[in-house]
């Protein structure tokens, strides 16, 4: 009888295999993951399956994000899926991929605002984690308008309808504003003057004020005009570093500062997209920081321009 038994249990789990189902979603951001390229292949539908996926992780996501270990400090992407590839390839293994905003518009390749966004999210959907995507001005165009702002118009034209740009406009102002990590402060664009740690912690994501100085702000000495921010001098960096117990600013957003260290080897501007490359210090930049610091020196940069990575000498101004 007990052969029978197991025969007839065989039988009914060869009927009805046990192993759970994968959803759609999660097949999406599995072959994603594993094949970057097939975030071309995804439809409408998929997308916005995908992005209601991401937005409760962000959501749950802090304003301030504290991180400890290795840490890579990756400038705008915008829109440059091929490098955004590249620098997850290489730079997997560390603790954590900190991105700096801007990953739409001022594309390089065609649709390339779209893949690099979407790839984004879809990894950080599998590593939430490891992958952090700071809000950039681009991603803050719901709240203070940026030019050019073509994300918008290129979702229309290749999905036929803005309904989808909504849906990760929501997926946008849920995005966190700033990291804190081996004496390490970083954000998109500038600091949040005379705050301190407990008012960094509470800061609201969607606050304007926050938004403008951290995400749209400029060094004094950055020859960008915006029309928008809260720029910082020396002083009032150092004073902000010191009062949170930080050392080194490290910023994106600014190509005429690009790869060049100021104010006392104490701010550091990197961008990560081959459209940047000529201008500002040159360089497709990353920097590291695989210890605490105590000024822009002890990071380790690279740089990517020539398609390889090699060491990268920050210039200091
Ligand atoms: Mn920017």
């Amino acid at each position: 009888m007990e052969k029978y038994l197991h025969e007839i249990i065989d039988f009914c789990i060869r009927l009805f295999p046990l192993e759970v189902k994968m959803t759609d979603v999660e097949n999406i951001i599995n072959r994603v993951v594993n094949d970057p390229d097939y975030v071309a292949c995804l439809d409408e539908n998929e997308i916005e399956d995908c992005l209601e996926e991401i937005k409760p992780i962000l959501e749950k996501e802090e304003s301030l994000i504290e991180l400890n270990g290795n840490v890579v400090f990756i400038g705008d992407t915008h829109g440059d899926f091929n490098t955004t590839k590249a620098i997850v390839e290489r730079f997997f293994n560390v603790n954590h991929l900190v991105f700096l905003g801007d990953y739409i518009d001022r594309e390089p390749m065609k649709w390339g605002s779209i893949y690099n966004i979407t790839y984004l999210l879809l990894l950080k959907c599998s590593y939430p984690e490891k992958i952090v995507l700071l809000k950039g001005n681009h991603e803050c165009n719901y709240a203070i308008p940026c030019f050019p702002y073509e994300f918008e118009v290129e979702i229309i034209q290749r999905y036929g309808s803005s309904d989808l740009h909504g849906k990760y406009v929501g997926v946008f102002s849920s995005m966190p504003l700033m990291v804190l990590t081996n004496n390490v402060f970083a954000a998109h664009g500038g600091i949040l003057k005379e705050a301190n740690l407990k008012q960094l912690r509470t800061t609201g994501k969607n606050d304007l004020g926050a938004i403008e100085s951290l995400v749209w702000s400029d060094p004094v000495v950055s020859l960008t005009y915006r029309g928008a921010g809260n720029s910082f001098n020396e002083e009032d960096l150092v004073k902000f570093l010191d009062g949170i117990n930080a050392r080194v600013f490290i910023r994106g957003h600014d190509y005429d500062n690009l790869g060049i260290s100021i104010y006392g080897d104490r701010c550091i501007t990197i961008f990560s997209s081959s459209r940047y490359k000529e201008m500002g210090n040159r360089g497709i930049l990353v920097a590291i920081a695989d210890k605490e610091v105590s000024s822009a020196s002890d990071l380790v940069i690279k740089d990517f321009s020539i398609g390889k990575w090699i060491i990268y000498e920050a210039a200091r101004r």
